[in-house]
């Protein structure tokens, strides 16, 4: 007979998760994806001026800041047919590579490493051992067997004072766990560097954005960055000097350290990449746009059906017709009332809390289908979908990783074997260094244009009476965000928004087809089910957020009183 598992909260992501799985000789046999909690913005939209609405969205998430910002403006601006000038896409786009950096960076090493990396085996480690190891693999000048000896007193100051803080209840010496002492040991030791480098993605953000979290300088038409080269007070030769060394630090990290990190310990645990595909239907939509109008970018989109990644779909824009029109949210086991998918511009949000009932209603997130069908999105699909549409610097980063995977796990990786939970890892790595190039790219793009003397950053909006429809949308972290946005007569009349944790973390539809992370625990094997770390690595490897995925609000307050946080 089955023995059910539930885990919650799950630990290590951004809101509050539950998973149910059901556990039949030592494998998942069955699982559920719940969103515990509840709360919201977008309602609180309606009748509110849309210039405002970026300010209010992205207080949906204070993990994903920028981009419910972003993905806020752009909806508003399609509605409009109002284009930005290409400064303003330049910063913009600048501001979302940089947040990205942050977020890849934090979710490998301080959100997902110690799921395979085992904290209790690194006073074992040979501090000299390990600074071999790490120079055979990277060129990083702070691998020194110095750096690794002081990481190394410092686990064992805490393992000696037996309160292991943020370590304990961690599942250390599980039998799944099966890197070398060093490894462990190059993986901690970077996993503290790594908070140094995060910041300084942040301080990009910051620079650009005003502060973060939660960026200043949007505007619906462009940016609020004033451009004068003369003064210190505004965007000038020095902060673009600043911008430009922190950049190149980052990504110096990114090349030497997380790429490495992350193809090293996925070559160490090889048979995860037969473990945790799940949904493989993908989808990713352009970004990082290249022109004001916006009909030429950076980054790929397009959908890919069961796994066929010849068949790849490309999307032309970000707001492409087909995306446009293939969106749809069911809530036939999410707490809200409704009896049929809907498109987001008919969206309604309309709770109906249950209680857990894994065969009727069981959680906060609604299902969103394209075409109908369930869709894996982040940067697996983002890379996937650039792979097969041949894109240059897809190719170049794959290639690089799936060469340094191979060398490690000694077998020939290929990119069907990214279709997994350690190719999750791997795909976030891929991209990370692909927007580590482009931010270089945009940076200079920026600067050569400031230097033609162009300095716009904004084109006012006209709002006509009438209705509007519009949709914005941004290749996050996570993957692919739509905010839907209806405006009438100046004002908002509806607003949805579909952002990448909805897709991954949906629960069934009226179908019962289950969405991404659910389909990705079947047959899952458990060493020790009562330490169900696997469900952990493959549920982490989506880097959840609950927060983004679950933002409805009742105006009335009523039925928040009566949430219970399981
Ligand atoms: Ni709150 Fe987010 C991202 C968005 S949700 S983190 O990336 O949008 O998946
Ligand atoms: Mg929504």
């Amino acid at each position: 007979m089955a023995n059910r598992i539930t885990i919650d909260p799950i630990t290590r992501i951004e809101g509050h998760l539950r998973i149910d799985v059901e556990v039949d000789n030592n494998a998942v046999s069955n699982a559920w994806a719940s969103c515990t909690m509840w709360r919201g913005i977008e309602n609180i939209l309606k009748g509110r001026d849309p210039r405002d609405a970026w300010l209010f969205t992205q207080r949906f998430c204070g993990v994903c800041t920028t981009v419910h910002a972003m993905a806020s403006v752009r909806s508003v601006e399609d509605a409009l047919k109002v284009q930005v000038p290409i400064n303003a896409q330049y910063i913009r786009n600048l501001i979302l590579i940089a947040h990205a950096l942050h977020d890849h960076i934090v979710h490998f090493y301080q959100l997902s490493a110690l799921d395979w990396v085992d904290i209790l085996q690194i006073p074992k480690a040979d501090p000299v051992a390990t600074a071999k190891l790490a120079e055979s693999l990277s060129p990083w000048t702070r691998n020194s067997k110095t750096e690794f000896k002081a990481a190394q007193d410092r686990v064992k100051a805490v393992a000696a004072s037996g309160q292991l803080g943020i370590f304990m209840n961690g599942y250390w010496g599980h039998p799944a766990m099966h890197l070398s002492p060093e490894v462990n040991l190059l993986a901690f030791t970077h996993y503290v560097q790594a908070l140094e480098y995060q910041r300084k993605a942040l301080q990009v953000v910051g620079i650009l954005g005003g502060k973060t979290p939660h960026i200043q300088n949007l505007t619906v038409g462009g940016v609020a960055n004033a451009i004068d080269l003369d003064s210190t007070s505004a965007l000038d030769m020095d902060k673009l000097e600043m911008i430009r060394e922190l950049l190149g630090q980052v990504v110096r990290f990114v090349n030497e350290v997380y790429f490495v990190d992350v193809c090293a310990v996925a070559g160490m645990y090889p048979e995860w990449f037969k473990i945790g595909k799940g949904v493989n239907n993908y989808l990713a939509v352009p970004d990082l746009p290249l022109d004001s109008a916006s009909t030429s970018y950076d980054l790929p989109g397009g959908y890919i059906m069961n796994g066929n990644i010849a068949g790849v779909h490309s999307f032309e824009t970000a707001a492409d017709k087909d995306f446009r029109d293939g969106v749809s949210e069911d809530v036939a086991h999410a707490y809200y009332h409704g009896d049929k998918p809907l498109h987001p511009y008919k969206g309604v949000t309309d709770p109906d809390f249950t209680g857990w009932n894994g065969d009727q209603k069981y959680s906060w997130v609604k299902a969103p289908r394209f075409n109908g069908a369930p869709m894996q999105v982040g940067p697996l699909a983002q890379v996937l979908v650039g792979f097969a549409q041949g894109h240059p610097l897809t190719k170049k980063y794959a290639g690089l990783a799936l060469e340094k995977i191979s060398a490690v796990a000694g077998v020939q990786a290929t990119p069907a074997m990214l279709e997994s939970t350690l190719g999750r890892h791997g795909a976030r790595a891929i991209r990370c260094a692909m927007l580590g190039e482009l931010a270089q790219k945009h940076l200079q793009l920026l600067i050569d244009n400031i230097g033609q003397g162009d300095y716009s950053v904004h084109n006012p909006p006209e709002f006509p009476s009438g209705e509007q429809e519009g949709v914005g949308t941004h290749e996050a972290p996570r993957g692919t965000l739509s905010h839907w946005i209806v405006v009438k007569d100046g004002k908002i009349k509806n607003y949805q928004a579909v952002v990448p944790s909805t897709w991954n973390a949906s629960p069934r539809d009226a179908s019962g087809a289950h969405g991404p992370y659910e389909a990705s625990l079947l047959h899952t094997p458990l060493a020790r089910p009562e330490e169900p770390l696997e469900v952990l690595r493959t549920i982490h490897s989506f880097d959840p957020c609950m927060a983004c995925a679950c933002h409805t609000f009742d105006p009335s307050g009523q039925q928040i009183a009566k949430v219970k946080v399981l």
